[in-house]
């Protein structure tokens, strides 16, 4: 949910106009929108990219996860690791977006830790190849681009450690 749905939702609940402050977030989400769009893009353009290189990083970090008995070990594993790492930059997209992590959330979020579990995925190790694609998408942003991206890569980061 972006801040402009939420803010009349909960203006709605109560049957009234959008506060001075509902008005005021939104004047600066509003204001924001051309930063955030132009980010969504770069991010959107240069997946492969962002994801192949975080890739080659993780696995230089974590050479365990790719050899035998790891859990990304073999073409297809790794494949699968890598597709997850696109996962979670499209949801990084949605956040970036919509200027709110629920997206990001409510879809890679919840539940993720007993997801990784069941499956014998080191979240840590995934936690990392998120660290690392900000650390990519930042050489594609300008500064200011990248540390407005870098608070939603954050966010994943922080809810996996
Ligand atoms: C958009 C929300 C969403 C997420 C997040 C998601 C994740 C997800 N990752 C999976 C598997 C997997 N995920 C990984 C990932 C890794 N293994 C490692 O060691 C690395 C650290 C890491 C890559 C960074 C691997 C290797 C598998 C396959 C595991 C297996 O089949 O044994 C699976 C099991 C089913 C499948 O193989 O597709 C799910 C559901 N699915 C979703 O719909």
């Amino acid at each position: 949910m972006s801040i402009v749905t939420k803010a009349i939702v909960n203006a709605d609940a109560e049957a009234r106009y959008l506060s001075p402050g509902e008005l005021d977030r939104i004047k600066g989400f509003v204001a924001g929108g051309a930063q955030r769009l132009r980010i969504a893009q770069v991010l959107t353009e240069n997946r492969e990219r962002i994801v192949k290189q975080a890739g080659d990083q993780l696995f230089q970090k974590r050479p365990d996860v790719v050899s035998p008995g790891g859990n990304a070990y073999g073409q297809e594993m790794t494949a699968t690791c890598l597709r997850d790492l696109d996962y979670y930059l499209r949801l990084v997209t949605y956040g970036i977006v919509s200027g709110d992590v629920t997206a990001i959330e409510e879809i890679g979020i919840v539940g993720v830790r007993e997801m990784y579990k069941s499956l014998g995925t080191p979240i840590d190790a995934v936690a990392g190849g998120v660290a690392a694609m900000k650390n990519v998408a930042a050489t594609l942003l300008s500064a200011e681009d990248a540390g407005e991206a870098g608070s939603y890569f954050d966010y994943v980061v922080g809810a996996m450690g």
